[in-house]
């Protein structure tokens, strides 16, 4: 029996992570804690609202009573912490709210599970979810290990590295014992559609340009979601105290291949003529201080945790496209923020 404090749940990434948890381990109470950002939505868990095993709650991570409240109330041991501003381009025009969540949300985490924790921290677990982007921009060579330095280049990744120093300086200090990972490109059903796959996706069924930064050139290494799920479930098991592991994809993809791909899948889900959305490409204006290229390192979590990449690039692609296209309520629910109203009756009903 564990209590799970999941944060960031009703995300992307944390809605596969609290279903993985929520179905596969019964005898554990994940508890997941979610401000119900423009990011987030409770679609994203509509099949688990009735599960025993698992309880919501609305709030910020920031906010010390709640989170206190919490810890107390539902006697958390462990804790994985997605919550966060994870757009790049949000943070370059809003750095504030990226720092408020990131760091300041983080550390309000590792001090409330300092405190709670401090007399035993035996059997407790700090695990942090973290980026690649935290180690900078890679050229056309090279791969990020976790002995590469961080050297963050965007208010977000700055943000990022800020918060994973943060969790090891407690280790460090107090003897908190944590984990951290350091993640490539997730994609996948649930992703909010300002990201490059599904902002495309959308584009294309809507006829509209699809917008490539620079000249498209810039390079990525995609991991199917499930995957860093599971990744993310070897490592709070099975994962060493107080050490880093890269998650990657071992997908490497530059940004043009990516919507010539999509375009090819989606014009032949829709029956339409071979290639016609080629026409909506439409380079745009570079993003300010783009990271060129990112690629992980996979052989620390491959040799230590037996853990590898289970989907391949291709099949992943194609499956993310075909949930997009079946799931258009989804997507006009959530950006059209209808969500909201769902909470609504959500909150009621439990
Ligand atoms: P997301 O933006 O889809 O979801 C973030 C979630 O956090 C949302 O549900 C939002 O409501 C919630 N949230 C935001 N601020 C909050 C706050 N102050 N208090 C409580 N909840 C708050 O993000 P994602 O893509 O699912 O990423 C999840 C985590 O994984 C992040 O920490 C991100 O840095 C990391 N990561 C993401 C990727 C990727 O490709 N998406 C890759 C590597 C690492
Ligand atoms: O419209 C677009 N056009 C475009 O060319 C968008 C939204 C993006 N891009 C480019 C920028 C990047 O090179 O596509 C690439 C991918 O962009 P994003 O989907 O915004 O992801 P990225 O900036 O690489 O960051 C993502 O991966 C690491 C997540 O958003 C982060 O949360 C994660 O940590």
């Amino acid at each position: 029996m564990r209590n799970v404090l999941i944060t960031g749940g009703a995300g992307f990434i944390g809605s596969h992570v609290v279903r993985l948890f929520v179905k596969k381990y019964p005898n554990y109470h994940i508890i997941n804690l979610d401000a119900l950002t423009y990011a987030g939505n409770l679609y994203n868990l509509e099949d688990l609202e009735s599960a025993s095993n698992y309880t919501f709650v609305k709030g910020d991570i920031c906010d010390e009573v709640l989170v206190h409240e919490i810890f107390q109330k539902y006697e958390i041991d462990s804790v994985i912490n997605l919550a966060a501003e994870s757009h790049v381009d949000r943070s370059i025009s809003d750095p504030f709210s990226f720092v408020k969540t990131n760091v300041f949300g983080t550390l309000n985490l590792l001090e409330t599970a300092k405190n709670y924790w401090k007399e035993d921290f035996s059997k407790k677990l700090f695990y942090h979810v973290s980026t690649d982007e935290v180690y900078g921009s890679l050229s056309s060579e090279g791969f990020f290990t976790e002995a590469t330095s961080y050297n963050p280049k965007s208010p977000y990744s700055a943000s990022k590295a800020s918060s994973d120093h943060f969790v090891r300086a407690f280790a460090n200090t107090y003897g908190l014992p944590i984990v951290i990972s350091n993640c490539s490109n997730n994609y996948g059903p649930n992703q909010f559609p300002e990201k490059l796959i599904p902002l495309c996706i959308h584009n294309i069924c809507e006829n509209k340009p699809i917008p490539v930064y620079g000249n498209g050139q810039n390079v990525r290494d995609w991991l199917y979601v499930e995957d860093h799920a599971s990744a993310i479930d070897t490592i709070f098991h099975r994962g060493k105290v107080n050490e880093t592991y890269n998650v990657g994809g071992i997908s490497e993809r530059t940004n043009i291949e990516i919507v010539e791909k999509l375009i090819e899948i989606t014009d032949t889900l829709l029956e339409r003529e071979k290639g016609v959305s080629k026409s909506l490409i439409t380079y745009v204006t570079d993003r300010a201080g783009h990271d060129f290229r990112y690629a992980i390192d996979t052989s620390k979590i491959e040799r230590d945790l037996n853990w590898k990449p289970s989907m391949s690039f291709d099949k992943g692609i194609e499956q993310t496209v075909r949930w997009y296209l079946e799931n258009q309520t989804w997507l006009e629910k959530i950006t059209d923020g209808s969500y909201k109203d769902y909470y609504k009756t959500f909150a009621s009903k439990k």
